[in-house]
Parts: C-alpha cells; structure tokens; sequence
C-alpha cells in the first residue's frame, strides 16, 4: 500500500505526490506521555508502545538507575525523547512537585498512565495496618492525586487529555490472600468510571486496562511456584502467562483518536481469563 505522501517518479519523470492512503487515528506525534512505572515490565512496555506511535514520554520508578536504561533503549528504539522522573509514589505529598517537575520538562502532559503499582501477599486476618495502607497508597490514591494534577494541567490548557489506569483481573473478582490489592485495584475502577462520567466536559477520556496474569517483576513469585503457575494456565484459555508488550496495542487504542469515544471503560487483556466458566 502506498505510504503518505509517497514520492513516485512516474515513467514521464514528473513527481506525482499520493495523498495518503494511511490516515492518523493511531498517530500520537506531538503528544505527551507521562508514565508512572515506567522503568520496568508492563510501565516501560506501553510507554515505549506510545513512544514507537510518536509521542515522547516522561517515564516515572523508584530506581534511578532503572530509569536510566530504560530511556536510553526507548530513545534508542523509537528516536523519541524520553526522559524520566525517580520517584516514589507513596510519597503523596510529593506528587504536586512531581507533576510540576515533568510539566516543566516536558511542556506539558496530554496522556497519563497510572501503572506503577504494589502488592502485599498474605492471610487477611493478618494484613498489618502499615502494609494495608502502603498499598493503598501507592496504587489508588497516588492516582487520584496525579489525575488531579493532570485535570487541573488539562484545563489550563484548555481541555482534551486522556488518562489509562492499569487495572487488574481483580477489578472484577478475587483470590485469596490478596485483600489490599484487589480493594485497591476494585477502587481504581470505581474511580475511573467516577472521573470518567465527571471530566468527560473537560474532553478527558479515564479508561482502565486489566491486564490478565502477567510475566513481569511483581509476579515472579508466582511464576516460579507450579501449583500457580498451573492454576495460571489452566484458567487462561490461551495457554499462557501475558506479556508486558501484550498490552500495548490496547494503551495505544486509549491514548489516540481511535479512542476518542472510549471512556469509563476496562478492557480485558487476559488471554480468555474472565470469558471462562
Ligand atoms: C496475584 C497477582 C495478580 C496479578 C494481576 C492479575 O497476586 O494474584 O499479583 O494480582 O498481578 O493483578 O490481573
């Protein structure tokens, strides 16, 4: 198919410009990424993703050095700016000078992936107070803080933006021995759909993304113990642990004008997971 604007010489020498046959709904030249848990597994995956569709991203982790390497290989890759931010998510109160620090970076936010998150393992009766709201923290309220940041910036701006908030299978069902998690990740959808149905006036689509089980750092514990790992398998219709790159297409769908008319929703990247009886 004929590249935009493909120069071709015709037999008689003259240069006939083709409009485009390709059109720009995927297209995120110009925008502007800020990516929390940017520096490792399904964070880094989507902000190269969005990166490879031309944005330049702003990645945001904990550790410098993974930072560090993760920019390099996405500037390497995908010839777009990226720079990034080391910076720990449980510090609430630091989240307004963080987003400030990217703003000034960068010039300005248009897209917002709320994916840094955690999780604490064990019986419920015996969920620690500090550990219960670490997780809380980290994985809804700093998002809550962050999108408020970002909805002020859009309106200031004068509208438009689009926020994805990397959700989990337990936005919709649980397992046990994951209470902190799955109420976190069981609020972030609630917040989206809220945020969605509110900022909607100000053109800001809030979608989640529920990743089914995938190999990435936070379950490495889990792939490495059989029993799991068959479980994992045996409930993805599919036959296999997800990748972080499984995921990009449907960030890049959310973050564009192909999505433009999405907005509230969650979309199931589960290899079959959640249509299984
Ligand atoms: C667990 C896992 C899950 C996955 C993911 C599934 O402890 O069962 O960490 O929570 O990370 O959220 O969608």
């Amino acid at each position: 198919m004929l590249k935009k604007r493909d120069v071709v010489l015709s037999e008689v020498g003259f240069v006939v410009y083709y409009a485009g046959m390709e059109n720009d709904r995927f297209d995120l030249t110009g925008r502007r990424a800020l990516v929390t848990g940017g520096g490792r597994g399904i964070g880094f995956a989507i902000a190269k993703g969005l990166a490879e569709q031309g944005a330049e991203v702003a990645i945001v982790a904990r550790t410098a050095e993974q930072l560090e390497e993760a920019c390099g290989q996405i500037e390497a890759d995908t010839s777009r700016k990226a720079c990034s931010f080391s910076f720990d998510l449980a510090d609430i109160e630091g989240i307004e000078g963080l987003f400030a620090d990217v703003v000034k970076k960068v010039g300005g936010v248009d897209i917002l992936v709320n994916c840094a998150g955690t999780a604490v393992r064990g019986a419920s009766e015996d969920i620690e107070m500090a550990d219960w709201e670490h997780v809380q923290n980290v994985n809804l309220k700093s998002v809550l803080v962050l999108s408020q940041m970002f909805c002020r910036h859009r309106k200031a701006a004068g509208g438009g933006g689009r926020i994805i908030n990397i959700g989990s299978l337990m936005c919709s069902g649980a397992r046990p021995t994951t209470a902190a998690y799955a109420a976190s990740k069981g609020g972030l959808l609630a917040l989206t759909r809220t945020l969605a149905v509110e900022w909607a006036k100000y053109g800001i689509t809030i979608n989640a993304i529920g990743p089914g089980y995938i190999a990435t750092d936070l379950t490495v514990p889990l792939q490495a113990d059989k029993e799991f790992n068959k479980w994992v398998l045996s409930k993805t219709p599919l036959e296999r642990w997800g990748r972080p790159e499984d995921l990009v297409g449907t960030a890049v769908l959310l973050a564009s004008k192909a999505g433009e008319f999405i907005t509230g929703q969650i979309v199931y990247v589960d290899g079959g997971w959640l249509a299984l009886l």
